[in-house]
């Protein structure tokens, strides 16, 4: 039943900038915004609860899903900026409850700790999809659908693009030392790409030297990297499990005199990433700085906006729906990887 609610502008401040503040719920500054205000009676509420701004691929997401669900297109959003923080989701999410908004989708921070809450979204009966990360819960039925990427398989291109590249360059396996700068730990991304990098360095024989969480932020991929170069002097690869961790990286290799490339026998270090939503990103691969990216898709929006309006139809969404990525690179030693026997064609941008 679809609530005619007309929202003026509301700002809802969940950490009131005068610093008065709800009782023992506080930990954000942030504040959920009405972006899409379409005032004619019949229109669609929708509460959008975003991991944050932590990264290239979570801003164009977030503008993804915003032009999607737009006033044009007969939505009110209402959008939460949850600062990389799950509490900050969780108290978005019921004031989206409290708000009686037609739709919750929820891009999830970290997989655990989810069940109260979409139990109280499915007590208020709100339908919640998911989009991009997964939640680990208890009862499946707590959420209508998810979209997003297969982390794991993008994990695999990448570490199979690595061991296609060791082979055409006559590489042995144990000379590859590889450091791991991981995503935010326990979000599905990171989850995914470091048990892939986990099961090649098993099934290939690569040195795993180290590894950290670089939050998915340039700044903290930066640090990660500085200190991975102070404790070990022998690395010759870094699996960045986002582009702006690899520009970090790259920063830090270059102010400690080294350089990024592809050359590993001859000193350079080279650098794995993902994401490949940006321009700088892309520029990286043709310039050889990146030597491979495993391409996830930011723009969720359209797919969002579909599953939701077949819903408003009455039409029942698939429970996952997962979208095609590409794995890109400029090396021209490795044209295609093959995994469980279906070829990727390497795209060089
Ligand atoms: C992946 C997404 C990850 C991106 C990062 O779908 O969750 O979070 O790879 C982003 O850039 O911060």
């Amino acid at each position: 039943m679809k609530k005619s609610i007309f929202l003026t502008i509301i700002i809802l401040t969940i950490s009131l900038l005068s610093g008065c503040s709800r009782a023992n719920e506080i930990t954000s500054a942030n504040s959920a915004e009405v972006i899409s205000d379409n005032k004619s009676s019949g229109s669609i509420t929708i509460g959008f609860s975003q991991v944050g701004a932590e990264s290239d691929w979570r801003n164009i997401n977030t503008e993804s899903m915003k032009k999607s669900l737009s006033a044009d297109n007969g939505y009110s959003l209402i959008y939460d900026d949850g600062q990389q923080k799950q509490q900050n989701q969780i108290i978005a999410i019921r004031t989206f409850i409290q708000k009686e908004v037609d739709y919750i989708v929820l891009a999830p921070v970290i997989e655990d700790g989810w069940n109260t809450v979409l139990a109280e979204a499915k007590d208020a009966g709100i339908p919640v999809i998911l989009v991009d990360r997964k939640v680990n819960v208890e009862d499946n039925e707590l959420f209508t659908c998810w979209v997003g990427s297969d982390f794991e398989l993008e994990g695999r291109k990448v570490c199979e693009w690595l061991n296609e590249y060791c082979k055409a360059n006559a590489i042995d396996a144990e000379n590859i030392n590889i450091v791991n700068i991981k995503g935010t730990e326990g979000a599905s991304a990171e989850l995914g790409r470091s048990r892939s990098l986990h099961k090649a360095v098993n099934k290939y024989g690569w040195n795993l030297l180290d590894e950290a969480s670089g939050d998915f932020t340039q700044a903290k991929g930066r640090e990660v990297m500085a200190g991975f170069l102070r404790k070990h002097k022998d690395i010759n690869v870094v699996y960045c499990e986002n582009d702006n961790e690899a520009f970090g990286a790259i920063d830090a290799i270059e102010a400690a005199g080294k350089k990024a490339g592809n050359d590993i026998m001859h000193g350079e270090i080279m650098i794995l990433a993902f994401d490949g939503s940006t321009e700088q990103a892309i520029n990286e691969i043709r310039n050889g700085r990146i030597s491979c990216i495993g391409e996830c898709n930011p723009l969720h929006g359209p797919r969002v906006e579909k599953i939701i309006s077949n819903l408003e139809k009455g039409i029942i969404p698939d429970k996952y729906e997962y979208v095609d990525e590409d794995i890109f690179s400029a090396d021209t030693s490795v044209k295609t990887i093959t995994l469980d026997d279906i070829s990727y064609n390497i795209v060089t941008p």
